[in-house]
């Protein structure tokens, strides 16, 4: 029989949305030339040096991530997010957010305010602890730390 031992300080969702499974494959002046897998990594690396163990999940669908969002209540103690194009037009992400009252911090690889006017607006923003925008895949990182900080 094997036993892990549960993370000290508990579980952090890392959320991913749409394409950003084609991380590293196209794109590369826009989002750099890291994997979906290099980002969950790092990720996962730096929530573990912080004493969180880490879930990591990437969907093209909406009600996916509003489902994790609802499953973290009770197993995670934080969100970090990147929710992609969703992140523009999702009133329904927004509300899963606000609903689980979790600390959820929200994550751009590009600046999106040097981007198109589209992008310029977020609808999760309002509902979340802190947005790390242009940062690249260190973001996620800075998100960690952001986390490590609102936990402690
Ligand atoms: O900068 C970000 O992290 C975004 O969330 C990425 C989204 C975009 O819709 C947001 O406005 C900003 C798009 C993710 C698409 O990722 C791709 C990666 C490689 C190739 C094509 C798309």
């Amino acid at each position: 029989m094997t036993s892990t031992t549960a993370p000290a300080r508990g579980t952090l969702l890392i959320l991913n949305g749409p394409n950003l499974n084609l991380l590293g494959t196209r794109e590369p002046g826009i989002y750099g030339s890291a994997t979906l897998s290099d980002v969950e990594a790092l990720t996962t690396a730096a929530a573990e040096s912080a004493g969180f163990g880490a879930s990591c999940l990437q969907s093209n669908h909406e009600g996916v991530l509003i489902d994790a969002i609802h499953a973290a209540r009770g197993t995670a103690v934080g969100i970090i997010i990147n929710a992609g194009a969703y992140t523009h037009t999702s009133v329904a992400l927004r509300d899963a957010i606000a609903a689980v009252e979790l600390p959820t911090v929200e994550v751009h690889i590009s600046n999106v305010h040097k981007r198109e006017e589209f992008r310029h607006h977020s609808y999760l923003s309002p509902v979340c602890s802190a947005v790390i925008v242009g940062a690249g895949i260190h973001g996620y990182e800075l998100a960690v730390s952001a986390l490590d900080k609102t936990l402690s």
